[in-house]
Formats: structure tokens, sequence, C-alpha cells
């Protein structure tokens, strides 16, 4: 080899060694260095990912056409290549949808195409060990059809009938269809649960007030909590999510459907739910609680449903864990432990506000899916979970409620036994 070979092989690989964002790790994923650090990117089979300078993909859609931060652009193929392109070749649309032919937004961003996969589909009808089994191994069970649909819609009627006179439906439309007026300032209708600090009442203009009070009462009318005297039932209390929950857990009797839930509107315009596992919200009891989310209405694919970090289940065991592990090194009792592990997460109990900024970070997919009215989600209690900005092309407003069921015979978080109110500290 001569000295020229010997030089040009000594600056291939300085150029190699300066440039290995992007580079392919053993598990498929990209390590990509940009401002905020190192985060792991799933790579995408065969698309491109576009990033910015905060690790962000860029907007997909013309209503959020974005400005470019950097000149990053990683691509797949046997391993990760990076290019850098001027900051003008970046501009809207570059970036594939996430899946289905949509995007998919959440609170910091769009997905891309490899940070989303749809979540698997089961049926009320198969054995209960097999639904049992894929409960265990993927932290959920999506039931098909588990309550009949015209119960479900007529719910969905009557909580727009009452929150109707709020003047957040588009007039002319039909209540239960619960169309958005895109007239009014999505800030008046802020979600429930979406991101309060200790259940405090969201939002911050006059009509916010009106509406969240609005929103309050129906966690308390009959059509939804049905009457004491048993006289009325209820939506919450309905016999085919109860029987189902008593049979697939294995309770029976002693099952029992916690009286605190959230009817959570996902209205156009405002922030999702972020990224959280229930266990937080019911420390004061064993962690065997079962979580039935149930989306009452249709909900399209980009239009706010809840998504499941793929192995959600185990890692929220493994931060759990991590935690108790912690707060025993030093020297905590058991109520002191209980507000460490809160004082770790945000002050509303999310993990992180950001799916996209965390499935990056533990290099895991998010799984999404449309949903329609008489589906039921079943999570546990580790289960890692948000939701979708709610980009209805209807503007139609996702309403959804979580309903939850304890053993009663052994230990459970009391604090559930209330109707939720606001600042009820849970
Ligand atoms: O409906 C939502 O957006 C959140 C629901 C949730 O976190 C749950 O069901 O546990
Ligand atoms: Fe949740």
């Amino acid at each position: 080899m001569n000295f020229k070979t010997i030089l040009s092989l000594a600056l291939l690989s300085l150029v190699q060694a300066t440039s290995t964002i992007g580079k392919r790790q053993d598990d498929g994923s990209c390590s990509v260095r940009g401002e905020q650090g190192c985060t792991q990117l799933p790579c995408c089979r065969g698309l491109v990912c576009q990033i910015n300078s905060a690790n962000q993909h860029l907007q997909t859609q013309p209503t959020h056409r974005n400005v470019l931060l950097s000149k990053t652009k990683i691509e797949r193929s046997s391993r990760c290549r990076t290019t850098d392109y001027e900051a003008s070749s970046f501009a809207w649309p570059f970036t594939a949808p996430t899946i289905a032919g949509v995007t998919l937004r959440v609170n910091d961003g769009p997905l891309s195409p490899c940070e989303a996969a749809l979540l698997r589909v089961s049926y009320p009808s198969e054995p209960l060990d097999v639904l049992r089994d894929r409960y265990n191994r993927d932290g959920y069970v999506f039931l098909k059809g588990l309550l009949p649909r015209e119960d479900v819609l007529s719910a969905r009627e009557a909580y727009f009938t009452s929150l109707a006179p709020s003047g957040m439906l588009k007039p002319g439309t039909a209540k239960v269809d619960g169309i958005f007026d895109t007239e009014a300032s999505a800030a008046d209708f802020p979600g429930i649960g979406a991101g309060s600090d200790k259940s405090a009442r969201p939002g911050s203009t006059d009509k916010s007030a009106i509406f969240t009070e609005m929103a309050l009462k129906a966690h308390t009318e009959p059509w939804y909590a049905g009457t004491e005297d048993g006289e009325v039932t209820g939506f919450a209390r309905h016999p085919a999510l109860y029987d189902f929950i008593a049979r697939f857990s294995g309770w029976g009797e002693s099952t029992l459907a916690v009286r605190r839930s959230l009817l959570r509107n996902n209205t156009p315009g405002n922030k999702a739910v972020g990224v959280h596992y229930d266990q937080t919200f019911m420390r004061y009891g064993e962690p065997t609680a079962v979580t039935a989310w149930v989306p009452m209405g249709d909900i399209r694919i980009e239009g706010g449903g809840l998504i499941y970090l793929e192995g959600g289940e185990a890692l929220g065991q493994e931060i759990e864990e991590d935690f108790t592990a912690k707060a025993k090194a030093a020297g905590m009792s058991d109520a002191e432990m209980r507000n460490a592990f809160n004082a770790n997460m945000m002050s509303t109990g999310f993990l992180c506000d950001g799916p996209a900024e965390f499935g990056r970070k533990y290099g895991k997919r998010w799984l999404v899916s449309a949903y329609e009215a008489g589906d039921v989600v079943l999570h546990r209690p580790h289960t890692i979970h948000a939701s979708t900005i709610n980009d209805d092309p209807e503007a139609r407003i996702r309403l959804g409620t979580d309903l939850r069921f304890v053993n009663s015979a052994r230990q459970w978080d009391t604090r559930w036994s209330n109707h939720y109110f606001f600042n009820d500290g849970v």
C-alpha cells in the first residue's frame, strides 16, 4: 500500500467516524444524535424518516406545514445512512403518512410510519384462556363488539344532548354524531383528564368553566351512573361489560366496578392524554385492577383514540421496580414511597407528555386503531398508553370512558369509590 492509499483510507475512516449518526444498531434501531442528545429511533423499512433538530419528525399535514429545523435525513438500507440537505428542500409533503394513509399526531408531533403499528384484534367469542393469555402477554386485549352498538350510541347521544347548551356542537348536526363546531374555540372545551395537575379543573377561559361544569355533571347523570335504587342501570354499569369482566378475571361475585371514572372528551384542537400507566393513580391497591377503555362512538384512526406502547407492560413494570428499588434503598416508608413515586412522574402523574419522544427513547412503536361503538379494550395496571390528537376530518368529538374493575376481596384503592370531581387528588 502506498502512502496515498493509506492517507485516503485514514481520511475515509475519519469521515465514517464523524458521520455515525443514524447508524443501524444490532436491534434494528438507529442511533440518532440531535441537539437534545442521543435518541433511539426505529429505522423505517424502505421509508424515509425525517427529524428536526429536536429529533421530532416533521409535520406532514398541509395545515401544519412546518419549516425544517435541521438537515438530517435517515434512510434504511442495509444500514442507516445520513445525508445533509438544504433546509428548503424539506418542505411538506416529504414524510409518508403514519399508517393506513393518514398521519397520526400526538402531543409532541406526528408519528412516522416506523413508529406505529396496528393493535391486535380479539373477539369476545374466543376462548377465555386465549384472551387471558393475550391480555397477560400483550398487556391489553382489544375486544371487538363486546357491547351492543345501539347502547353505546344512546349513551353518546345522551352525553351530547346534555352538553349541547355549552355551544360545543356544530349547529344543524345530530347530537349522536357529536360534531365539534369548528367556529368555536377549542380552548373553551378542554379535555377532561388530559393533563391537569392533581385532577384540577382543566381550562382557563370563562367559557371553559361553564363547559367543564356541565361535563362533570354528566358523570352522575342516571343515563351514565345509574340510580342508587337500581331502577336505572346506567352505561357505566353495563351488564355485558360487568359479566364479561367477572368471567375473564375469575373474580366472580367479588368483581367490583369502581365508581370513579372519567368521561373523556377529546375535542379537535386540544391536547391529548399523555404517556402513563394506570397503577400510578391506583397506588393504594394491589396492581391487579382491570381497566376497560370504552370508546363511546366510532373513532377514525386519526380521531384521537387510545394508543398502546408495544411491549409497554413490561416497561411499565420495570419503571415501577426501578422506583421501588430506589425508594427502598433510601429507607422510605410505604407512604413516603407512594409520594416519591409520584414525585418521579410529572405533576399530572404522566411519565411524559409526548408519546413520540417517549417511543423513540425506548425504541418502541405505538399500537393504534380505529374503533367502533361497542368495542372495548382491557388493559393491565402497568400497560403504558396515551392518546392521539383528534384530527377527525369531520371534527367528530372523540368521547370515551375508562371503567375500572377490582377484586373486592383483596386490597384495592378505595379513593376510587366516589364519583370523579375536580381536585379529588386521585
Ligand atoms: O381516553 C383517554 O384518552 C385516556 C384513557 C385512559 O388513560 C385509560 O383508559 O386508562
Ligand atoms: Fe390510563
